[in-house]
């Protein structure tokens, strides 16, 4: 069966134009440094982003989980917001990997600002663990693509600074926020002391994610980059694929964001959802089906029947992704099922 695949952007497949840069990648031993492709990249992510320096690492998770292994040290705690994916998706590896605790805190309306942040941060005395590192994330996943704005990083970041803790971005989805914010990522990605993005979601390249700091920064990321598994061989095949999605593809992102928002304001109009599509900005729609009497778990099932895959963010809340391999014809129908679904 041909699905309408709305569980995640990660499901895009390579363009034609990714394959052929693939095909005829230039390659060498990334682990001797000599890989010119993977090396390309580096330099162009680094550029883009206005970062001194940027490393090629397979998943988003790893570099996320490098950033706060570089940054704290065994003890300590990470405060994260409470439905970040760093929190919830990425198999309590500060703990396992860095020995840290997480410390999640429900930012107002999901999205963090300093008074939360700030009230996280434990005073200093021998009882309590230390904030050795404060993770914010945008666009904001499981919150449903909400964008945080640029004066909150830029508040959090500087007060941070002020007090000696750094602050690293998840930006997964950094271009999808970029987009919404009308700014360009180097301003995103400015105030903070590492960032991490991926090519391989809305920008549709088949593996990889970037991250980005000061150089020694990203030379202190190579030894640990190994210790995860992460040190690869002739991996320009892959990069060759990045650098097409940073070339030719964050543009085309403002067309999920416009599917999402078409799907989100049908998805409000249905009863027994509980969605309101202005807090739509990027290409995650979440929405509440709790009303209906569904639960998440039925309501996907119900959907694959009808050839429509979603996923849950829990029990009551539904997740749409957008990207550039579902149409928006696809979207309707889609939407079709939902109300089939519903009043089955
Ligand atoms: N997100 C995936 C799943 O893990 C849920 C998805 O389908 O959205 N940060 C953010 C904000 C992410 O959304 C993801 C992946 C990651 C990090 C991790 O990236 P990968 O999957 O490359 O390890």
């Amino acid at each position: 069966m041909n699905y309408i695949d709305l569980r995640s952007d990660t499901v895009t497949k390579p363009t034609a134009e990714m394959r052929e840069a693939m095909a005829c990648a230039e390659v060498g031993d990334d682990v001797y440094g000599e890989d010119p492709t993977v090396n390309r990249l580096q330099e162009m992510a680094a550029e883009r982003l206005g970062k001194e320096a940027a490393l090629f690492v397979p998943t988003g998770t790893m570099g996320n989980q490098l950033c706060v292994n570089l940054h704290t040290r065994p003890g300590q705690e990470v405060v994260f917001e409470e439905r970040s994916h760093m929190y919830n998706l990425e198999m309590a590896a500060t703990a396992a990997l860095s020995g840290v605790q997480a410390h999640p805190v429900r930012g107002p309306g999901g999205i963090l600002d300093w008074p939360s942040v700030a009230a996280a941060i434990r005073p200093l005395d021998t009882h309590f663990a230390q904030t050795g590192l404060i993770a914010l994330e945008n666009t904001q996943n499981l919150n449903g693509g909400t964008v945080m704005s640029l004066e909150a990083m830029k508040e959090i970041c500087a007060h941070a600074r002020e007090i000696g803790i750094p602050v690293h971005l998840d930006g997964a989805r950094i271009f999808n926020a970029a987009i919404a914010l009308g700014c360009d990522v180097t301003e995103i990605a400015a105030p903070f002391d590492s960032v991490m993005f991926c090519l391989s979601k809305g920008l549709g390249a088949p593996v990889g994610s970037m991250v980005l700091g000061p150089r020694a920064f990203i030379d202190n990321a190579i030894p640990p980059r190994r210790m995860m598994g992460g040190a690869m061989r002739q991996v320009g095949v892959l990069a060759a694929a990045g650098i097409v999605a940073l070339e030719k593809m964050t543009e085309r992102l403002v067309e999920d964001h416009r599917k999402a928002r078409m799907l989100a304001t049908e998805l409000a109009r249905i009863p027994g959802i509980d969605l309101d599509p202005e807090r739509v900005p990027t290409n995650i729609v979440v929405f509440d089906i709790s009303a209906t009497g569904l639960t998440t778990t039925e309501m996907i099932a119900r959907l694959k029947l009808h050839g429509v895959l979603a996923t849950a963010v829990d029990a009551e809340h539904m997740r749409m992704v957008t990207h550039k391999d579902v149409t928006e014809t696809e979207c309707e129908v889609a939407l079709s099922a939902v109300k089939r679904v519903i009043t089955e």
